[in-house]
């Protein structure tokens, strides 16, 4: 799963409980913009990721000085509105992040402006140093957001905050982003990536069947009403009680002992 742009590690350390994969954007001189090229890779390392049974989190992180600064700019620039339209610009290969069925953080250090923000906020939950800077700063270029920022900013921060962060283009810092909800916790730059593995690890331990199962359910709360996403958590709970891991989980604690999850 090597690439120029995406660099993938596979890290083993789950004591036997399968492995998490560390994909890191790698365009250090445009400080991780996302071009084409970058995010047809992206694709690839997903598929690979969702194929792989014994692959179980992946953490999608940057750099320290940014996680990404954004679309690249200099890859739009030329582009015409038929350009955009024809190559289904964006929708091509960035809805790949928010379609992955398994496990997906965000470890966001330094920039993760405009396409940057947006692909982070397309991941299962984001990780923050406290070096992060978040922000929509397409506004200052004359556009608006384009990879859904405009809707899952306005979910996850409310519309008066996405409303001033998108027609001011101003950064979010890490302490503001967890007050208001966009990310879930910040962590300390010093130890920050060893700290998101701890949390992946935690994450790849759990069966992956019941993992699988509570993402979809959190995710259809942003896209139905109340009671059809409490009809939808019921039908996918009362099918838990057909698999091998609630079986396992419920009778390792009543034997106060760890479970050992085959993900059936
Ligand atoms: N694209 C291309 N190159 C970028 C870049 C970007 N987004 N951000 C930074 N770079 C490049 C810089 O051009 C510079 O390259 P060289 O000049 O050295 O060749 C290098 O990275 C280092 O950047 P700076 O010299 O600017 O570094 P500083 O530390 O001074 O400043 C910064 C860091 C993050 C504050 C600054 O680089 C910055 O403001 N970057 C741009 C941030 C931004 O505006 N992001 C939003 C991009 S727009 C759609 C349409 C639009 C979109 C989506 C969809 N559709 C039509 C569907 C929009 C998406 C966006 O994300």
């Amino acid at each position: 799963m090597a690439g120029k742009n995406v660099i993938t590690e596979t890290l083993d350390n789950t004591n036997g409980n399968g492995s998490i994969v560390l994909a890191t954007l790698n365009r250090p001189d445009a400080l991780n913009a996302l071009n084409d090229e970058l995010m047809d890779e992206l694709f690839t390392v997903l598929d690979g990721y969702e194929k792989d049974d014994d692959l179980r989190c992946l953490i999608l992180t940057g750099s320290d000085k940014a996680f990404a600064a954004g679309a690249d700019i200099k890859q739009m620039q030329p582009k015409s509105y038929m350009d955009v339209y024809k190559e289904d610009f964006i929708s091509r290969n960035w809805e790949r992040v928010a379609s992955c069925r398994k496990p997906i953080i965000a470890a966001v250090s330094g920039y993760a402006l405009g396409g940057g923000c947006e692909l982070a906020m397309m991941c299962d939950f984001i990780l923050a140093s406290e070096t992060a800077k978040f922000g929509q700063p397409e506004i200052n270029l004359g556009v608006m957001p384009g990879a859904g920022g405009s809707q899952r900013l306005t979910r996850f921060v409310g519309k008066s905050k996405a409303m001033e962060m998108c027609l001011t283009g101003r950064m979010m810092d890490a302490d503001e982003a967890e007050r208001v909800g966009l990310v879930s916790r910040v962590l300390k730059k010093e130890n920050f990536l060893a700290e998101v593995v701890e949390v992946a690890i935690t994450v790849a331990k759990k069966s992956l069947i019941a993992t699988m199962m509570t993402k979809e359910c959190i995710n259809r709360a942003y896209e139905t009403t109340l009671s059809e996403g409490i009809r939808f958590e019921r039908r996918l709970f009362h099918s838990m009680f057909s698999t091998a891991d609630k079986t396992e989980g419920m009778a390792a604690f009543i034997e106060k002992r760890d479970p050992d999850f085959t993900d059936e």
